[in-house]
Parts: C-alpha cells; sequence; structure tokens
C-alpha cells in the first residue's frame, strides 16, 4: 500500500454507519473515496457530498449515495488532499482546482481530515504557488490587484486555455514564498474585490492532518 492510501485510508476509520461525509479531490482523496465505496458495499449507510465533478462521478461509479449541500445536512466528517501542510497545520490547497467547494465542505463539517503522504509536509507554505479563484468580469483588475501585493499571479491554462474551476472562474497562481502568516495573507487577499477564495486553509479549519511515509509509519497532528 503507498503512502497515500495509507493516509487516506487511515481517515476512513472516523466514518461510521449512518454519516454523512464530504468528500475531497485529487490522487490521496480518491483512495478515501474507493474505501468509503467498499464501506458502502458492506451494507454501511452512508451518504456522500463531493467537492468537484471529478470526485462526484468517481463516487457514483462505486454506487455511494450523493446529496447536495443543504442546510437539512450536516457534514460529519471530510476527508481531503493537500498541497502543502506546514508544522502548525495550515494548508496549501487548490492544485486540483476544486478550492472553493472544498472549502465550503471542510468548513462546514464537524470533523474534517486532511491526508498526505509526507511530501507535502513543509516548514512553510508557498513553494507550492497558492491558487486563487478570480471571477472573470474584471480578471485584469484583480490580477493587477495581486500583482500588486507581491503574488506574481500567473492565470492557469489548460489544453491552451484558461482552465476553468467547476463554478466557472479563474485561478491565479501566486508566488508569496515564504508565507509567514498564512492567515493574515487569506484575509488580506479576500478583501480584494474579484477575489472569490484562495487555497490557504488555516489551521483552526483542520481537525487533523494525517500524513504518511512511505515507510508505512503514519503522524497525525
Ligand atoms: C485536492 O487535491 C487539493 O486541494 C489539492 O490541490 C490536491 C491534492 O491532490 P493529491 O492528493 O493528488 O496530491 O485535495
Amino acid at each position: 500500500m503507498n503512502a497515500k492510501q495509507i493516509a487516506a485510508e487511515r481517515a476512513v476509520d472516523y466514518v461510521k454507519d449512518g454519516m454523512i461525509v464530504g468528500l475531497g479531490t485529487g490522487s490521496t482523496a480518491y483512495f478515501a473515496i474507493q474505501k468509503i465505496g467498499s464501506l458502502v458495499k458492506q451494507g454501511m449507510k452512508i451518504k456522500a457530498i463531493a467537492s468537484s465533478q471529478a470526485s462526484d462521478d468517481l463516487a457514483r461509479q462505486l454506487g455511494i449515495p450523493l446529496l447536495e449541500p443543504g442546510n437539512e445536512q450536516q457534514i460529519d466528517v471530510s476527508i481531503d488532499g493537500a498541497d502543502e501542510v506546514d508544522t502548525n497545520g495550515n494548508l496549501i490547497k487548490g492544485g486540483g482546482g476544486a478550492l472553493l467547494r472544498e472549502k465550503i465542505l471542510a468548513t462546514n463539517s464537524k470533523k474534517f481530515f486532511v491526508v498526505v503522504d509526507e511530501s507535502k509536509l513543509v516548514t512553510k507554505l508557498g513553494k507550492f504557488k497558492l491558487p486563487v479563484e478570480i471571477i472573470k468580469f474584471g480578471s485584469v483588475l484583480t490580477l493587477a490587484k495581486l500583482e500588486a501585493l507581491g503574488g506574481k499571479p500567473v492565470v492557469r491554462q489548460k489544453d491552451g486555455k484558461d482552465f476553468n474551476t467547476d463554478n466557472g472562474n479563474l485561478i491565479a497562481d501566486c508566488s508569496f514564498y515564504p508565507i509567514e502568516d498564512p492567515k493574515a495573507l487569506h484575509e488580506q487577499l479576500k478583501q480584494l474585490t474579484g477575489v472569490v477564495e484562495t487555497g490557504i486553509f488555516p489551521t483552526e479549519v483542520v481537525t487533523a492532518v494525517i500524513a504518511a511515509y512511505a515507510s508505512g509509519e503514519t503522524k497525525q497532528f
């Protein structure tokens, strides 16, 4: 079993019969979704809410019943990957472009587990370019504001075109390394009109990070 799978399956230990689970996105969350699928096959009554079209598609293939987010549903546990995790448990997410929906699920879950292999652990955030979701209207102006803050924004491309999020927005990948105060930077960026969300998930959003090593050992913090 590889480290991503070990971390993901460890987090699924927190999923119990009758729970509503938030499904993350990416190659680590993939293993959690697979495991949840096998629990459903064994008869566990689990329902899920997906953070991306890709995870929604995977959950459907595995027969996991899916819900739309709504007031009547309290998400019990969300499990998701990350692009970087610092020593205090602050995260950068959004490498897959699903940061906004991921954050809506994470911040509306009773528990949020982050699953990573050791390659994601860093002392300070920011070597991984910080994804910032911005709306298309006036994006040149928003990009200029990000530039003025020193973020050197680059609009993410896919197949030679601007990448579109599931919400129809753009992603500006920004360079702020080293990010000394992740929460302060997040709050500063959120104040810019045109910025929808940032890929910084401050540590208070996170219940626990489960990191797995190639040796098979895990660390939870
Ligand atoms: C999502 O997928 C993210 O927010 C992050 O960008 C990415 C991590 O993917 P992987 O587990 O494939 O490295 O969780």
